[in-house]
């Protein structure tokens, strides 16, 4: 069935981190309002905006204190409506990020429900009583040490899957959950068009059976918030959920389901780690297709993609799978092509679109990220300093949170004054400016594929065949109403034979100028190419 959300193109804005326009160091709303001339060009049409709510900024916003007010360090909500009149009027959508698994500790509700036990707000949290005097279980925290946390007023711990200052909500409480609906309606009514739902999977538990996501009453609560919210606006949804097989995924997203539009998988992301975060070792592109092959074939004509390379909880692709020095643009663009000539929504996260590269982290007071702050001591145990350096510099958060260089100038205009993160070091030759400037734009290539996204119907929504896959080499087909197509990459910084001709009228698109037959491709080159 069409839907708009399958002919959306979403570019993720992580406001910090995006344009600076007070001097405040860090990114605001006004900024994004400049830039959205830029986003229209480059020819996306959704905006999913990471969170811009009041929040002490302990895990930068996703630790909510109020889900119905902007925090003044990014603006007013005058400014916040303004940013939608302008987004509306370029034809643009908005995409919220909902994070409701936790709050904040600061939140009203937390700081009700921590005074006491027959406090009204009790009920909100998760609180269980001391087992033998310790942590009612082994649970761990995703960000490090116990997931609970003991509050001497009333001599209980309350639960927090993530950081200490993220308490959960007991989705299990009603009153919770029309908190949650009432909320969501509230930016609905305003105009906001849809949200990316932070680890969406966990809001069901079942602690008492030791299950802390994935609950038994999940699909439960996420058909309400369909039923009560999301529905009778039409609106979009994507799912952030760690860890699922394509067919659990169809449980979220089956449109017959009524829950979710889709959910973001993570399986590619992972390829190439050989422990958890801050262990990667080498890159496997032959595993890194298949898992996307996989997605695709288990999804067609059933569920839907997103289909997304980076986002703020990774680093930077290119330094990973691709070449940072010479073949900057050519991997960059190759990395675009494989995963956004599949079917899906596609999502970019900002800075991806310019090949932007991590910056080097060369002492703790660089790093910003909860996460890897809380990570140190424990990798100190295993590593020197210089290593656990180059770990955070390859492998932690702050890796894709480095501000946006828009062009040459002190911290690459991003702010007049200082950043609250480091910029990537090699910010006064890759910038926005410089790259627009470029014979070599990345920029201008994401402009091409994201057009022919959106104007050709087998791209859209064709169906997926993966033709070859075996080392560097990876060919698969698209075929529907606008004819079929093969999508040809080259993950290496070598030339790589194919065992059939190119012609140059066949080309759709490719990141080096085809002007003959070809036999080989050319190092990291991407082909698209149509079967006549
Ligand atoms: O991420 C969920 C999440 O599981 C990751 O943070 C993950 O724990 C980590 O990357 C593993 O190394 C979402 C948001 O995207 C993230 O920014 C938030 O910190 C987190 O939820 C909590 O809200
Ligand atoms: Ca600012």
């Amino acid at each position: 069935m069409k839907e708009w959300y399958k002919e959306a193109v979403v570019y993720q804005i992580y406001p910090k981190s995006f344009c600076d326009t007070n001097g405040d160091g860090i990114g605001d709303i006004c900024g994004i309002i400049s830039k959205l001339d830029y986003l229209k060009e480059l020819g996306v049409n959704t905006i999913w905006l990471s969170p811009c709510y009041v929040s002490p900024g302990d895990d930068n916003g996703y630790d909510i204190a109020d889900y119905r007010k902007i925090d003044p360090v990014y603006g007013s909500m005058d400014d916040f409506k303004a940013m939608l009149s302008e987004m509306k009027k370029r034809g643009m959508r908005l995409l919220m990020d909902l994070v409701v698994n936790h709050t904040s500790d600061e939140h009203k509700w937390f700081e009700e429900s921590r005074k006491s036990k027959d406090n009204p707000y009790r009920n909100y949290y998760i609180w269980r009583d001391p087992v033998n005097g310790h942590e009612p279980n082994e649970w761990q925290s995703n960000f490090g040490g116990s997931a609970w946390e003991y509050d001497k007023t009333t001599g209980q711990y309350y639960l927090h899957l993530f950081s200490k200052k993220q308490p959960d909500l007991n989705w299990e409480n009603p009153k919770v959950r029309q908190e949650i609906v009432d909320m969501m309606n509230y930016w609905l009514e305003m105009g906001v068009d849809g949200f990316r739902c932070d680890v969406i999977n966990l809001i069901s538990k079942d602690i008492e059976n030791g299950i802390s996501g994935d609950g038994p009453r999940l699909h439960e609560y996420i058909h309400l918030l369909n039923r009560e919210a999301l529905a009778p606006h039409n609106a979009m949804t994507v799912g952030e959920v760690w860890g699922l097989s394509p067919e659990e995924s169809l449980m979220l997203t089956h449109p017959e389901r009524q829950e979710l539009s889709m959910v973001f998988q993570f399986e590619h992301m992972g390829v190439g780690r050989t422990g958890g975060r801050f262990y990667l070792g080498e890159f496997e592109p032959e595993k890194y297709v298949s898992v996307l092959a996989k997605w695709q074939e288990g999804l067609n004509g059933k569920g839907w993609n997103a289909i997304c390379v980076e986002n703020h909880d990774q680093s930077r692709c290119i330094n990973r799978i691709g070449n940072t020095d010479k073949y900057r643009y050519e991997s960059a663009t190759m990395i675009a092509t494989l995963v956004y000539a599949m079917q899906g929504t596609p999502y970019i996260f900002q800075g991806q679109e310019l090949g932007l590269i991590n910056p080097i982290f060369s002492s703790l007071e660089e790093c910003r990220d909860i996460e890897a702050l809380n990570a140190y001591p424990e990798l100190l145990k295993e590593f020197d300093e210089e290593e656990v350096m180059r770990r955070f510099s390859g492998d932690s958060r702050d890796c894709g949170r480095a501000p946006i260089p828009w062009d040459d100038s002190e911290n690459g205009g991003f702010t007049t004054g200082t950043p609250w993160l480091k910029l990537h070091d090699r910010y006064k030759e890759i910038n926005a400016k410089a790259d627009l400037l470029s014979s070599k734009s990345v920029y201008k290539y994401y402009k091409s594929l994201i057009r022919l996204h959106l104007e050709n119907k087998t791209m859209l929504y064709g169906d997926f065949d993966l033709l070859y896959n075996k080392d560097s080499l990876s060919v698969y087909q698209r075929s529907g109403e606008d004819g079929i197509y093969k999508v040809i990459c080259n993950f290496c910084d070598k030339p790589c034979a194919i065992d059939f001709n190119v012609l140059p009228e066949t080309v759709i698109l490719s990141n080096y100028s085809v002007e003959e037959e070809i036999s080989e491709l050319a190092p990291y080159q991407a082909l698209i190419v149509k079967e006549v």
